[in-house]
């Protein structure tokens, strides 16, 4: 995600790996690297400033804790200043009210229309389990309706819009009746944006929000637009009032700079980050995992509600169960396998592991066309086949091959792979062997 500045980072960490203890002399390369680095994605000056004066204080006071290797204390002052920065906690939404209103705006293209899909269909599931309506106040391109309408039917939910009516603060106030007619009980707003400020645009917000009270006014910011982005965001807050900020296209070529700065900026929360184009591609913003990514340490974090939310307790548990007394069939391997791709790309995934940020992914680009392959193969197996209740002989090998569009080599591979984890995992010592070795000492 932040490559360039997550390099320099971990350049920087390096750098202090042998020193004994961390003093002002052997600190201040490391400090004017850091500067250096975050100037260039974009951090404000000012806030470097500051930045850099805490960095310095507390590197420098902590020297005393001797059990902590210095280059890792240096890197825990950076992530904690980075985290106070972007602010400590998660944010939430407030949505009480029937309907709750959330108002999107932006400037153009910055991703507001998809935005007011994705979280539609990030709050009509759990805990939220909102009935949502999505509402049409873009009225600058004809397009613009069209668009919400396609994204609302995509993910099922209904979208209000005038035909032929031009005023957008008409449509946002008559949508609060609608919502009612139609039980829904929160709105999302989708306003126009502009290519710059202007005081057209602030005028028809301004009235918008006068219209329709809402609870929620986020702000839609491009990450890819660092200093820009800022500037228009503490325009936006100080004529309109914002309660938050969501920042998108962080899953392509941005600048960390305005995911540093931006509260700090507008004094209002980083809420959400869109990572994609997709409805599914939103995420809560959490500076500890934000802080993780931009010092290059993987996003474990939300590596890890990734999986819950699609891998649930009980088929995690039974699977380890099977594993152990080697009992796991071809179906549990589709299922598994199936559970794994539903997070999303293997190359998106193994890029939220620590370490891995910097590295080249095209291997696992083969990796994703091996698992379609697998996945063809298991799919073409009879049902007895695939619970391991009959053997797959050579004819059956072939037909299977045949059914799924591979090789036979494929299918002898798949076979001998799934014999070879089973006898690995039949192996593999148990959990009280390695409680018992652990208490000689061993592990
Ligand atoms: N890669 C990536 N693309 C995104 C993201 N969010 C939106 N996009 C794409 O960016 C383009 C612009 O998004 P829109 O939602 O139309 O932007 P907008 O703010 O509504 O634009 P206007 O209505 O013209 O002001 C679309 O092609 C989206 O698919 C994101 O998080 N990542
Ligand atoms: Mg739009």
């Amino acid at each position: 995600m932040f490559g360039a500045l997550s390099k320099k980072f971990t350049d920087v960490f390096s750098g202090l790996l042998g020193k004994k203890h961390l003093s002002e002399d052997n600190i201040s390369d490391a400090v004017r690297q850091v500067r250096l680095a975050l100037l260039d994605a974009d951090v404000s000056y000012s806030i470097v400033k500051t930045f850099i004066k805490n960095v310095k204080e507390k590197a420098l006071g902590s020297a005393v804790i001797k059990s902590v290797k210095p280059g890792e204390q240096f890197i825990k002052v950076i992530h904690d200043e980075l985290v106070a920065l972007m602010g400590e906690k998660e944010a939430s939404l407030e949505l009480p009210g029937k309907p709750a209103v959330i108002m999107l705006l932006g400037l153009q293209g910055a991703g507001k229309t998809t935005h007011a899909a994705k979280l539609a269909h990030y709050l009509t599931k759990k805990p939220h389990s909102k009935k949502p309506l999505l509402v049409a106040c873009d009225l600058q391109r004809p397009a613009a309706v069209l668009q919400l309408k396609k994204l609302g039917e995509l993910i099922n939910v209904p979208v209000f819009s005038i035909e032929g009516e031009t005023d957008p603060v008409k449509v946002a106030k008559a949508s609060l009746k609608a919502a009612m007619e139609l039980g829904a009980d929160l709105l999302i707003l989708d306003t126009a944006g502009r290519l710059h400020i202007d005081e057209t645009l602030m005028d028809e917000l301004e009235r918008i929000k006068k219209a329709t009270s809402p609870h929620e006014v986020l702000l839609v910011a491009n990450a890819a637009t660092g200093q820009d982005a800022l500037k228009t965001a503490s325009e936006f807050e100080k004529r309109i009032g914002l309660t938050g900020t969501i920042l998108t296209m962080l899953d392509g070529d941005a600048r960390a700079g305005a995911a540093i700065s931006i509260k700090e900026v507008t004094g209002k929360p980083l809420k959400f980050e869109g990572i994609g184009e997709k409805v599914e591609d939103l995420q809560l913003f959490n500076p500890q995992s934000m802080a993780d990514r931009i010092l290059g340490m993987g996003d474990t974090i939300n590596l890890v509600k990734k999986a819950q939310e699609h891998i649930s307790e009980e088929d995690a548990k039974s699977l380890e169960k099977k594993m152990r007394n080697a009992s796991f069939t071809y179906d549990d391997y589709l299922k598994q396998m199936q559970a794994f791709r539903k997070m999303g790309s293997i190359k998106g995934l193994m890029k939220m592991l620590p370490g891995i940020p910097g590295m080249d992914m095209s291997e696992f680009e083969s990796s994703e066309e091996e698992f379609s392959k697998i996945e063809c193969i298991i799919l073409s197996m009879t049902q007895k086949e695939r619970e391991e209740k009959n053997e797959i002989d050579h004819a059956r090998a072939k037909r299977i091959a045949k059914g799924s569009g591979t090789t036979l080599e494929d299918v002898n591979k798949l076979k001998k792979s799934f014999k070879n984890t089973k006898k690995m995992f039949k192996n593999a010592p148990s959990k009280k062997m390695l409680e018992k070795f652990s208490k000689f000492g061993g592990f």
